[in-house]
């Protein structure tokens, strides 16, 4: 894989934008008050090359550089941040089958997951282990040529729509290297979900508990080698991680550029808003936020493309500061908007709401600060 020309990229990020506004803006705030899965859409997407971003060629993938992505998703997020970020996810799903699979997993997974015909979800937290990812409970018990599953995971976005599950869960002892990989199909005897979860924010997409009672698949399910799934679900949340500050930065770019037009528009005390210096100042930091979220994400972006050993802690840090900085410069837009920045009218307050989960999921920002920190005193 060879990062796009400057040329090309910025014919790709045009093409994303023009569906971004096209296909994703209009619709956001319907999906959001009526909590619907654009399905339909996600396939456009994947007509577009977006199910399978950094899956190769020849797994029908587009193959294209981390640091495609973070533009492909900045741009998406600017017309839906929760739909990007479902896309997102589904990417990871698919990177980890194409990096980790067999040539028989690929062919038999990848094709239809490439096209979003088939939708992939990531199932890693469960009720009793979130931050402490090592500590799943969730058992996959060898029975001849099966793995017989149960346990279950919580949290889990596209569960109920998603063809795919890809699933760790515990196949040795304790700790991160009794873990392994295994991919769950949708409608296996025995794989369940709980209701959707009302949620403040990501009402385009729906979170579930998934089930596994007694649920059998095919040893051949399984990803690379009994007890690497954990490092195989930590490669995959360190793509992730970027794109989830990329989606804040998306949302946040979208909630600045209209806060920007709001105050030159709106007038008080006989003058635009914008005629107030302490509204100058705090654009200025809002634009500083997000230029400092960008290159900290491209940073991370790069640092995956070349496979440097210091990636994952500069996915951490960019996720951490890119969506910390997204939540800050959409709030401080609702606020430049007065009363009206707090109707659903106006989308901002949406957006707001669909941030604040990015400092939680892929790994709290408390724990982005732990990878950091670690890395820091390594060696
Ligand atoms: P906990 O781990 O219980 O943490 C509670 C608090 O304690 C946090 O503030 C945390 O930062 C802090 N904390 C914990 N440990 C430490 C520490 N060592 N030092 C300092 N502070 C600490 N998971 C999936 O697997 N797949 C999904 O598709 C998915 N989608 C999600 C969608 C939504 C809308 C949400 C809300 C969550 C989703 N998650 C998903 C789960 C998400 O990744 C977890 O919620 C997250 O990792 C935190 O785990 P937890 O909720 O159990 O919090
Ligand atoms: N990249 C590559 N390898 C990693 C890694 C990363 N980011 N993080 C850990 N590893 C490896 C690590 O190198 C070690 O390998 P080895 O055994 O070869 O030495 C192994 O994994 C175990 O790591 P640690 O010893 O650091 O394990 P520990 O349990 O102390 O901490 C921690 C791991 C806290 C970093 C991890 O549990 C974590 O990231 N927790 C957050 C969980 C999370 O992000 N959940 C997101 C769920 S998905 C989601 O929210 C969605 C919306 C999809």
């Amino acid at each position: 894989m060879d990062a796009l020309t400057a040329e090309d990229r910025a014919a790709l990020v045009e093409a994303v934008r023009e569906f971004a506004a096209a296909r994703l803006a209009p619709n956001a705030s319907t999906w959001d008050a009526e909590k619907t899965f654009p399905v339909d859409t996600l396939r456009e997407a994947g007509e577009l090359g977006l199910g399978g971003i950094y899956v190769g060629e020849e797994s029908g993938g587009s193959e294209l550089s981390r640091l495609d992505a973070v533009a492909i998703f900045e741009e998406l997020a600017q017309g839906d941040t929760t739909i990007a970020a479902y896309i997102s996810i589904h990417n990871m799903v698919a990177w980890m089958i194409d990096a980790f699979g067999d040539e028989q997993q690929r062919l038999q997974w990848l094709p239809k997951l490439v096209t979003m015909e088939h939708l992939g979800s990531y199932c890693l937290t469960e009720p009793g282990a979130g931050s402490d990812a090592a500590a799943i409970t969730t058992s996959a018990a060898r029975d001849g040529d099966e793995y017989v599953l149960n346990g279950t995971k919580q949290f889990i976005s596209g569960a109920g729509s998603s063809a795919v599950y890809l699933v760790l869960a515990r196949t040795g002892g304790p700790g991160p290297r009794g873990i392994s990989a295994i991919l769950v199909p949708a409608g296996t005897p025995g794989l369940s979900f709980g209701p959707n979860e009302k949620k403040m924010g990501w009402n385009a997409q729906p979170t579930r508990q998934v089930i596994f009672d007694d649920v059998r698949v095919p040893v051949a399910n399984r990803l690379s080698a009994e007890g690497d799934g954990f490092g195989i679900a930590m490669k995959g949340l360190n793509g992730g991680r970027v794109n989830m500050g990329a989606c804040s930065l998306g949302g946040a770019q979208w909630a600045l550029d209209k806060a920007a037009r709001y105050v030159q528009e709106r007038e008080a005390f006989g003058a635009p808003l914008a005629a107030n210096q302490s509204i100058l100042f705090t654009l200025a930091d809002m634009e500083t936020d997000l230029q400092a979220a960008r290159a900290l994400l491209q940073r991370a972006a790069g640092k995956m493309d070349d496979a440097a050993p210091d990636a994952a802690a500069a996915c951490a840090l960019a996720k951490r500061f890119a969506t910390d900085a997204g939540f800050r410069v959409a709030n401080q837009a609702l606020q430049l908007h007065g009363g009206y920045g707090y109707l659903h009218e106006y989308g901002i307050e949406r957006v707001v709401r669909d941030l604040r989960v990015h400092q939680i999921l892929e790994g709290t920002n408390e724990i982005m600060q732990l990878i950091v920190g670690r890395e820091l005193l390594a060696d």
